[in-house]
């Protein structure tokens, strides 16, 4: 059995793959390796290119992932498919350096450690020509990753390291696996003081293919943040859900006063129309955001939106008779407003998460139509 499994996930990545698992062989010369590229069905043809190589090394396997996306995922269930003692995860586009992984494996044995880190601010570490804005944003990210681990690394942000079989075992259970950062949900969800060391190596530019890296991923990163703040306890996509619906009451308040101050519109008709406003916007920003693995599009969209209509009518039926029971008992009005708001959108979320895009998903599946799966 190898010692050392290389888990390689790509999306689109076709023309890296062969470069890569090339600088692999040359790097890891004499060491005893496998590797385990994890494609989620990328349609340039990835695996394909991939099985093409492992069919003349019997230490390359490929795992194809139909229907889901999602790298945190792809890294696990890429080191899980391995019996290796100890597992690397490094990107497949050749910006990490893959001649560190002797010494990386080399310090994690002799060291004892959990986990060894390709970082680009450690000893001879550099972000090499990664543009400000990038470097700004790690930076960014590794402040608001300090709110969810002690641990004293100087990359948090890395997406290559090696760790030690036993120490993912420990920590596979719980973690978050939502979006890039598969270190720093390891890290986080550890409970004991986890062993770290570090490599320094220069970040490459990408010369081929395309940055996975967007406006979603950012998003899918606080999502990580707040789950492991929140212990697993609140869904992240209620949080998610929440934060919207607060944005939709500044966007109803603020369209109200327009049409009441500057239209001057009767009271209950600007605020019949700003309702409206405001649910629309919130509908569309839950499609493309919270509930974004089982968008709905087409004839489906519109038919979710008449749902969301209302799901949201009776939510806020069930908000101002819940604050109106608590008054009657002489609560405090914003214990009995803020208990309203709380029931209210727990019942939006809910029937919106279980009715408005699960169902509709359902129906899209008994079509025969193919449909993105949630990620975990
Ligand atoms: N299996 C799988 N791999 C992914 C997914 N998203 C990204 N990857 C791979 O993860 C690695 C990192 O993604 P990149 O887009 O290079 O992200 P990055 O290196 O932080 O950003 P750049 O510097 O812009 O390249 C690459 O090897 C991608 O092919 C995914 O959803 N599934
Ligand atoms: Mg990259």
């Amino acid at each position: 059995m190898p010692e050392l499994a290389i888990v390689l996930p790509t999306y689109n990545e076709r023309e890296n793959i062969g470069p890569v698992l090339s600088a692999l062989q040359q790097a890891l010369e004499g060491l005893d390796y496998e590797v385990v590229i994890v494609d989620d069905d990328s349609s340039d043809g990835t695996a394909a290119a991939a099985r093409h190589f492992a069919r003349h090394d019997s230490r390359i396997r490929v795992i194809q992932r139909i229907n889901r996306r999602g790298l945190a995922s792809a890294c696990v269930e890429g080191m899980m498919a391995s019996s290796a003692a100890y597992l690397a995860v490094m990107d497949s586009d050749l910006q990490h350096d893959e001649r560190i992984l002797p010494a990386m494996l080399a310090k994690l044995k002799d060291e004892k450690l959990d986990v060894v880190i390709g970082s680009r601010n450690a000893g001879g570490g550099s972000m090499g020509t990664l543009p400000g804005q990038r470097v700004a944003l790690s930076r960014f990210g590794k402040k608001v990753g300090r709110l969810v681990t002690r641990a004293d690394v100087s990359d948090l942000m890395s997406g290559f390291f090696v760790v030690d079989r036993r120490f993912l075992e420990e920590v596979v259970r719980s973690l978050s696996l939502t979006g890039f950062k598969i270190l720093l949900d390891m890290l986080a969800t550890s409970r004991r003081p986890v062993k770290v060391g570090e490599v320094g190596y220069t970040f490459r530019p990408r010369e081929r293919g395309e940055s996975k890296l967007d406006f979603l991923t950012g998003l899918e990163y606080l999502e990580l943040i707040l789950d492991k703040i929140t212990g697993n306890w609140i869904p992240t996509s209620y949080l998610v859900f929440g934060l919207i619906g607060a944005g939709g009451v500044l966007v109803h308040l603020l369209i109200l006063r327009l049409l009441l101050v500057i239209a001057g519109m009767p009271f209950l008709q600007g605020q019949a129309i700003a309702s409206v406003i405001a649910m629309t916007v919130n509908f569309v920003l839950n499609n493309r955001l919270t509930f974004r693995t089982f968008r709905l599009r087409g004839a489906d969209m519109w038919f979710g939106l008449a749902l969301f209509y209302l799901a949201c009518s009776i939510g806020l039926r069930i908000n101002l008779k819940t604050a109106e029971f608590l008054r009657d008992q002489q609560i405090s009005w914003y214990m009995a407003g803020g208990a309203g708001i709380i029931l209210g959108s727990v019942w939006n979320y809910w029937v919106s998460s279980i009715l408005v895009w699960r169902v509709t998903r359902r129906r899209l599946a008994a079509r025969g139509r193919q449909t993105p799966l949630d990620v975990q």
